[in-house]
């Protein structure tokens, strides 16, 4: 190890950015180490050393533009392009879910060869997503150049996605070095590299990503298997007597019939007594799409009173969490109950078109759904193609489901922005259950159409 390399970890090491412990990572996974870069742009010297490097790296490649990724390496881009004359564009972070809407910040115009610059790599999957985004904007994307390199022998993988990874140091040079420097005690290495080596290298992060399924996804797989179906009838009518007359016809068809009970004209109390019974008979659950989205408190009162008393027939319920995961604790104030499997399911994503969702909400949708699984069945979400929706997918722990609206026989629109995938498409792409209203409730013989939908739905999903 050359003596500048040294300087740097030892700087690194000084500064407090790398760190051993105990820490729980994001993926609840729990790391013998941490690092954490953020903190060298606070140290004018040792980022300028840090940058000095990167520019030396650098300047054997050959590229036409540097690509920064938020947030950490952007100065160290903006330095190494200004130093080598090359333009500078940076990765936006807080781009959309999905659709139309740049993913660059900088001249739009500009296409090439690009380098880029991150701070980390840990096991490359967040590198192929990069990659990936790149591509799909037509430019080249071909040469990583990271400061760190934590990955589990990531390297193979990336070049078999064409992609060449460079760094200035990795995670085995820090920590040989501070166990030398007597930093480190030599069983805190040993428990560090057998950390690292049980990363896979490819989506190391997913090897957390399991949640043992509540009670209510249990009930639903079941429901799932013994019907065959993975169809979510959405009932959006308003009218009482025409409810129960498309649920009676499609009731064989469907593992769930999903409701907006505020929408019945004619509601009463019968309304939901009938519901149970029916559902009880016809083996299906009931999922109520109230989205609740108010603070704790007030959800609670919206889910256990009022003249609905939601809690007290549906099996699970819709929820966003923009006001926070009080909201979902205010659904099940008690966590879950083992003698009434009931569960939510987080909006994690939207079908509608211009919806305000980025991509890091879904990430920290998920992210908390995780940590709250006892109580959260899955996600609702959606995508703009097979790849798209496999992408996302990925993101969801074992264990939790996906269930996908905006769904049709064909891909289309409605006036109002809802944007529709087809029943195959979602199910490929890594939905659960599809759940479809108009495509069902608004053909000539719903229960025939409801067959259909099943049918394709069901096909998709066993073959998989
Ligand atoms: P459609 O008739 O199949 O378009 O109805 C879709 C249903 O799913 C409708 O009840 C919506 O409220 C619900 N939905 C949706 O369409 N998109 C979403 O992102 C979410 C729910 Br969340």
């Amino acid at each position: 190890m050359n003596n500048k390399k040294k300087d740097f970890i030892r700087g690194l090491y000084e500064i407090g950015a790398v760190k051993f412990g105990s820490f729980t990572l994001k993926s609840g996974l729990e790391s013998p180490f941490y690092l954490d870069l953020r903190k060298v742009i606070s140290y004018p010297k040792l980022h300028a050393f840090m940058c000095e490097m990167l520019i030396e790296k650098a300047a054997e490649l050959s590229f036409d533009i540097v690509m920064g990724i938020p947030y950490t390496a952007l100065p160290s881009a903006a330095s190494i392009a200004e130093k080598l004359e090359k333009p500078l564009l940076m990765l936006r972070k807080e781009k959309k879910a999905y659709g139309a809407g740049g993913i660059i910040v900088g001249d739009q115009e500009l296409k090439g060869r690009c380098l880029i610059v991150d701070d980390l790599i840990t096991t490359g999957s967040s590198k192929f997503e990069t990659a990936d985004s790149l591509r799909a904007e037509g430019f080249e994307a071909s040469d990583i150049l990271v400061v760190v390199d934590r990955s589990a022998g990531a390297e193979a993988e990336l070049k078999a996605r064409g992609l060449e990874l460079y760094s200035l140091i990795s995670l085995d040079e820090i920590v040989d070095l501070l166990c030398a420097d007597g930093s480190l005690k030599i069983e805190k290495v040993e428990e560090i590299r057998a950390f690292t080596s049980g990363l896979s290298a490819v989506v190391p992060a997913e090897a957390g990503n399991k949640v043992e399924a509540n009670p209510l996804t249990l009930k639903l797989l079941e429901v799932m298997k013994r019907k065959e179906t993975n169809l979510i009838l959405s009932l959006d009518t308003e009218d009482a007597g025409e409810f129960f007359s498309i649920l009676e016809a499609s009731a064989d068809k469907i593992a769930m019939v999903k409701t907006h009970i505020d929408i019945i004209k004619d509601f009463t109390p019968d309304f939901t007594r009938r519901l149970v019974k029916l559902a009880g008979e016809k083996d299906f659950l009931i999922f109520e799409d109230r989205k609740f989205a108010d603070i704790g408190n007030t959800v609670k009162h919206q889910f256990y009173g009022g003249i609905y008393n939601i809690a007290d027939w549906a099996d699970c319920v819709t929820s966003h969490l923009i006001a926070g995961e009080g909201t979902v604790k205010g659904l099940f104030p008690n966590g879950a109950n083992p003698d009434r499997p009931q569960a939510a399911f987080l909006l994690a994503r939207m079908s509608s078109k211009g919806n305000l969702i980025t991509e890091d909400y879904s990430r920290r949708v998920i992210d908390a759904g995780r940590g709250s699984s006892s109580i959260v069945s899955g996600y609702i979400g959606h995508g703009s193609d097979v790849d798209d929706i496999k992408k996302f997918r990925a993101m969801i722990p074992e264990g939790q489901l996906l269930l996908m609206p905006g769904v049709k026989l064909e891909r289309g629109s409605d006036k109002l922005g809802q944007q529709y995938l087809t029943a195959e498409e979602a199910i490929a792409g890594g939905a659960d259950c599809i759940i479809v209203g108009r495509g069902i409730i608004e053909a000539e013989n719903p229960a025939e159409t409801a067959e259909i939908y099943r049918q394709r739905a069901w096909t998709v999903y066993e073959n998989k």
